[in-house]
């Protein structure tokens, strides 16, 4: 597979690479940045431009196994979001994330990005997902209903970033403060904005509705700020899992909950998306980092 790979997509900057437990991932190395995607799930495991830090958070407790999720990076959440609805048998944010994408093309951009396009099938859906690694990590979901499905579908989708802070009890996400949300850690109440500037206190777990806004995470102590903008996207979902969640996931160490925060570009709940049969809907986000000027009153 890997010769096959490396034949068919030979382009600088590119390479492939197979773990022990046979996950195949693309490796992006070029003068904008470095990155990496399994195919498992098409999923972004990292991206660093240049001239900065990491940008996205990975578990040191993550699997990185056939039919497992990896913890971190930018899981797709698709056809459902959260438990399914109807059989809680059924995996947490659905299949996209656990099943083989096909990488079915790849280009070097002008301004030196790498484009990598994959496609996989969730019946009656049909999945492209376009990933741009440059000095910004470009990401479209594509979904499509043929024309020849039988009736209406609606699914929920969510691309789940994981992003590196340095302490989750410093930082503060600017964009939200108009929108209200519901607040899974207290009952899945509907609450009312805040008008003010996210900061995390405790477990937080929010799904922020009818919202268009970009997203600025402001990381003082790294002197960075991140901005998460999107297309397509109605919902923003916020989650630290702080610490007695973290002891409860296999996959995320105990000491790891400040070193990271999740900022989710979602169509989840009374934002489902509804297609009719030869319609296609496309969610999108664009992260991009610049330096923080330290005198920014919080
Ligand atoms: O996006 C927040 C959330 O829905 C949390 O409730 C938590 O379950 C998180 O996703 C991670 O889900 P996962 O299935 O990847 O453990």
């Amino acid at each position: 597979m890997l010769n096959e790979l490396k034949q068919r997509f030979s382009i600088p900057g590119l390479s492939f690479e197979q773990n022990h437990n046979g996950l195949v991932s693309v490796v992006i190395q070029s003068a904008a940045c470095t990155g990496e995607l399994f195919f498992q799930g098409a999923h972004v495991s990292s991206w660093r431009p240049f001239g900065h830090e990491p940008v996205l958070w990975l578990s040191q407790k993550s699997n990185y196994e056939k039919g497992k999720p990896i913890r971190g990076g930018v899981p797709i959440c698709f056809p459902w979001f959260g438990p399914n609805a109807s059989n809680t048998t059924l995996p947490a944010h659905g299949f996209a994330r656990l099943q083989e994408w096909q990488l079915v093309g790849a280009q070097q951009k002008n301004s030196g990005a790498m484009e990598l396009s994959l496609e996989t099938t969730i019946d009656p859906f049909r999945l492209s997902f376009q990933v741009e690694f440059g000095n910004e990590l470009k990401m479209t979901l594509k979904t499509l209903l043929p024309q020849n499905a039988m009736s209406s579908q609606s699914y929920e989708d969510a691309l789940h970033t994981y992003f590196s802070v340095s302490d989750v009890r410093t930082i503060s996400i600017r964009g939200l403060e108009p929108a209200s949300f519901i607040d899974k850690v207290d009952d899945a109440q509907l609450k009312p904005a805040t008008d003010s500037p996210i900061r995390i206190e405790s477990e937080t777990d929010r799904v922020y509705l009818d919202t268009q806004s970009d997203c600025v995470l402001e990381d003082t102590q790294w002197k960075r700020a991140i901005r998460v903008a999107k297309l397509g996207s109605a919902s923003t979902v916020v989650w630290n899992p702080w610490i007695d969640k973290s002891k409860r996931m296999a996959d995320f160490g105990d000491a790891e909950w400040p070193g990271m925060v999740c900022i989710e570009t979602a169509n989840i709940g009374d934002s489902r998306i509804r297609l009719s049969p030869g319609e296609s809907h496309s969610t999108t986000a664009v992260i991009s980092v610049d330096a923080l000027s330290t005198n920014r009153n919080l």
